[in-house]
């Protein structure tokens, strides 16, 4: 095999961010750009005789060009294998749970998540370990120190290959397999859950409705729900991948997945509907005219874990992200069982799930999943939720009040204002921060702060420190709002906004969260000045 060596000049903004490298296409299209962070990412690991890594993506823009590069660079690296999901394409709990069926030295996987896609929009690439979940911060601080100091990378002169035919070709002791990138999940999910319940629940004449976006999880939906749960095709919409995903914003959430949400608050609206993102690790939960918040579903899941087959001996313990409601805390109290706090990104869980410390974990940002792989993961959610409904009898309202009713309610909301000048976003957190001394004590309204802080995380695995992760300015009545600067964006800054209020008063819990919530909203604004700094009187999103 005839062997390339390049040089090249570093660049200096590969520094990967909550979940990996994620860029403007343009900017992955640079010559060198995208060969540098994968010869980075190489030189990170000690890749042992005989690999395989697996590689997959969401199917956007690009994914394909960047899967031919990777390719040629492992081979010319030392992997022995390269396994590819079908047409490049694995979503990223499929493409986690490849690495670890497989036994597979790690993967890469091509995704910006749920940002657009196309030759204007965005990209995104990250190395998972082999225990299937994303590199842990001392991996990817690892690979960012050696992007700013690379001379040269390696990759091999090698055919393209044909990814849309499955099968194996042995290119001079190196081999390349394409895989079927839905079956394996597929069969996963079938053994974890009630399948004849869910088909029964569905026969009865109970009906969801599923959206896609147009993005990775289309055709793990199509054989899921249509062919092993016998739910109507019609039931599925916009399952068809595209690499722009339809020219829309694949983020399932109220803004977004605009089509569904109407489908679920209009006439003849189904009992559930559920959306996923570009890459299919992230879901939104409806019921009929009715929105289940991210961390209420993780409390709910948990609540009644002992009905899915996978979890009918019981939980570990449960973990969260800091900015993520405490209601799956009181299950956790209630179950007996440890609930851990993390910094934002899937990656803080995998040492918690590793150590067999917990099963479930949640993310107010649309993640849910479990031990079953180490991303979360869209469809399993959604299949939690058919198999509670179809094993309870009950409809999504009606399960999520009584749950509040048990438990109380932690009424919640997130507000984000995107593409902020970066230098406004951090005048918005130095403002607050320069209030750490002062604002304990001090009320505003019915709300008195009893505690302000940055939020760090001692892994209580392997003892790493993780620092300055949000602002939380913690209330005497329980209260919270969180601030920090998201880690995924592409353009500008981000500045999320989270606010939680808990009630256990039945009236109370009735209301809008918005409504609930319109206090807090001012104190947050009072205390940010974010209006007044940033020109921006409204939220783009809210969730
Ligand atoms: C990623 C991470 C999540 C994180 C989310 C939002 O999700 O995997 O753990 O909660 O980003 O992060 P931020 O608030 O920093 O933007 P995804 O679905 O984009 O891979």
């Amino acid at each position: 095999m005839q062997i390339q060596t390049v040089v090249t000049q570093p660049f200096l903004d590969q520094k990967p961010g909550t979940s990996g490298l994620r860029k403007k296409v343009r900017v992955f299209q640079q010559a060198h750009y995208l060969a540098n962070f994968v010869q980075s990412i190489f030189d990170s690991l000690d890749i042992p005789p005989n690999a395989t890594l697996t590689v997959g993506g969401d199917g956007r823009y690009f994914n394909k060009e960047a899967i031919q590069t990777i390719i040629q660079m492992a081979a010319a690296n030392g992997f022995a294998k390269v396994l590819v999901g079908q047409h490049g394409i694995l979503s990223t709990p499929a493409a986690s749970h490849i690495i670890r069926t497989y036994h597979t030295f790690g993967g890469i996987i091509l995704s910006a998540s749920h940002n657009p896609a196309g030759p204007d929009d965005d990209f995104g690439i990250k190395y998972n370990t082999d225990n299937g979940g994303p590199a842990p911060e001392k991996i990817t601080d690892a690979i960012f120190a050696l992007s700013k100091h690379i001379s040269q990378y390696k990759i091999a002169a090698l055919p393209a290959i044909d990814l849309s035919v499955i099968g194996t070709t042995q290119l001079e002791g190196f081999t390349v397999e394409v895989i079927d990138a839905v079956r394996d999940y597929a069969d996963l999910m079938q053994s974890m859950f009630d399948f004849p319940a869910i088909q029964r629940w569905l026969a009865d004449g109970h009906r969801m409705q599923f959206d896609a976006m147009h993005a990775v999880t289309g055709p793990y939906a199509k054989e899921i729900f249509v062919n092993r749960l016998g739910a109507p095709a019609a039931s599925l919409m916009n399952c068809e991948v595209s690499e722009n995903f339809g020219g829309g914003h694949p983020d399932p959430n109220l803004t977004y997945a605009e089509d569904l949400v109407k489908i679920a608050y209009g006439e003849h609206a189904p009992d559930f509907a559920a959306a996923s993102d570009g890459d299919g690790d992230r879901n939104m939960i409806l019921g009929n005219h009715f929105f289940v918040t991210p961390s209420d579903s993780l409390a709910l899941i948990a609540a009644h874990a002992k009905l899915i087959p996978a979890y009918a001996q019981g939980l570990a313990g449960v973990a969260r992200s800091m900015p993520t409601s405490g209601a799956v805390d009181r299950v956790a109290k209630a179950l007996g069982i440890e609930c851990y706090e993390t910094p934002t990104g899937w990656k803080f869980f995998g040492n918690l799930m590793d150590a067999g410390r917990v099963t479930l974990c949640g993310e107010e940002s649309f993640g849910t999943g479990s031990s079953h792989v180490r991303e979360k993961d869209g469809l399993w959610a959604v299949l939690c939720w058919l198999n509670v409904l179809a094993a309870s009898q009950q409809s999504v309202e009606s399960l999520v009040r009584a749950h509040w009713q048990t438990y109380g309610r932690n009424v919640y909301s997130r507000h984000d204002y995107e593409g902020v000048p970066t230098a406004l976003a951090n005048a918005v957190i130095a403002h607050v921060k320069a209030q750490f001394a002062t604002l304990p004590s001090q009320v505003f309204g019915a709300y008195t702060v009893a505690q302000v802080d940055d939020f760090s995380y001692t892994d209580p695995v392997d003892g790493s420190v993780s620092a300055n992760q949000g602002i939380r300015i913690l209330f005497a009545c329980g209260s919270r709002i969180v601030i920090r600067l998201s880690g995924t964006g592409t353009e500008g800054a981000t500045i999320r906004i989270y606010l939680e209020a808990f009630t256990e008063d039945l009236a109370q819990q009735q209301r809008d969260a918005q409504d609930a919530l319109a206090d807090l909203i001012l104190v947050s604004h009072h205390i940010t000045q974010l209006p007044q700094l940033t020109g921006r009187q409204q939220p783009t999103v809210i969730t």
